[in-house]
């Protein structure tokens, strides 16, 4: 209960904060430098997201912009239009060249950004990743929202009493090359290995590339393929949303269960009309602060990336550097249920 408080006194914070300063859009090709408190000799901190046109980035964007003017730095908010590496590269390729001090990367990729972020961290750029975390070759840290095996594990134990533990489900992700959606997947592979899943049948991973369209039409595809599916799980904010409009249109609610990871503002209709009895997240404003307090101690050289190295996060308190497999991470938070008992308090904040 006490955690649970605390959480609500940070997103209340969150809240408050952002309804004073006015949330920015994300800028995506036009390299928007903002941060009226930078002034000359200000560092520069750059955000490059997956794509543009996704409601969780923009909060991200948000948090992070929260965190570099509290620092006083200048802030530049980039993603390409379309989630893949190549337009992250060119955005990357571009930011070198402006020489800015730092680049936050949310990755479409895991490998395949590695020569361009060696590129920047080589001349001198601190690079980490968050949210979608590139291979540990390609940056000095990544800022991890929350443990990915509790994020996987804790979607199919969902799932799975949704159904009653029998019966066809099928995996809505994002794109096939999401260093965070594989991930998550592989942790629900290994929990459906229990035995209390045996009667449970993943029958195929879908992929909506974290656009609505696609993924509107790769639900209705999966209704057609498999009539005798019981349940999607959508570990992504977008396919999530989207699997909720399009079993809510075939008036499936009670037939067809959904869960996953969505923000509570664009699934409190599909929380509320009973077609996903319960879903997860955690707060992607505090992902994006978090990971700007990090790019701030790191450009502020207060730690370089090494495990056990310790920093103050801002609004988040002391932070330290954990292992992350071969690489170091920053672990935030934990995944938090969302249902029709809590949703309406949760859906105004993000
Ligand atoms: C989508 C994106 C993001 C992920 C969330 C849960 O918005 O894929 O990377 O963290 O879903």
């Amino acid at each position: 209960m006490k955690k649970f408080l605390s959480k609500m006194a940070t997103i209340g914070l969150a809240a408050t904060m952002l309804a004073a300063c006015g949330s920015q859009e994300a800028a995506p090709d036009q390299n928007a430098a903002s941060g009226d408190s930078g002034g000359d000799g200000a560092k520069t901190y750059a955000m490059v997201f997956k794509n543009t046109g996704n409601p969780y980035g923009e909060k991200m964007m948000d948090g992070f912009e929260e965190a570099i003017k509290e620092a006083g730095g200048e802030v530049i908010l980039r993603a390409p239009d379309q989630p893949t590496a190549e337009g992250q590269i060119q955005i990357v390729e571009q930011l070198i060249t402006q020489k800015v001090d730092s680049i936050l990367i949310t990755g479409n990729d895991i490998d395949a950004l590695q020569p361009v972020l060696k590129k920047a961290m080589d001349a001198g750029i601190k690079v980490l990743s968050a949210d979608a975390a590139v291979n540990p070759q390609s940056r000095l840290v990544h800022v991890n929202q929350a443990d990915p095996e509790l994020i996987g594990r804790t979607q199919i134990q969902a799932v799975s009493e949704m159904i009653n533990g029998e019966g066809q489900i099928a995996v809505l992700s994002a794109t096939s090359q999401a260093s965070n959606q594989n991930l998550w997947i592989e942790w629900m592979k290994k929990e459906l290995e229990k035995p209390e899943y045996d009667k449970v049948e993943l029958v195929k991973v879908a992929y909506g590339d974290d656009l609505r369209d696609k993924s509107t039409s790769e639900t209705e595809a999966l209704l057609l393929q498999y009539p005798d599916l019981k349940a999607i799980v959508s570990p992504t904010t977008v396919g999530i949303a989207a699997a909720g409009k399009v079993l809510t249109d075939k008036g499936l609610e009670g037939k067809i269960a959904l869960t996953g990871l969505g923000l509570p503002s664009e699934m409190a209709t599909y929380i509320e009309n009973g077609v996903s009895p319960a879903m997860f997240l955690w707060n992607p404003i505090d992902v994006g602060y978090g990971a700007g307090m990090t790019a701030v101690a790191l450009v502020e050289g207060e730690i370089t990336g090494k495990l056990g190295e310790k920093f103050e996060a801002g609004r988040l308190g002391e932070k330290e550097i954990v292992e992350d497999g071969e690489g170091t991470q920053v672990m935030l938070g934990e995944p938090f249920r969302f249902d029709k008992e809590n949703i309406a308090e949760w859906k105004e904040v993000y």
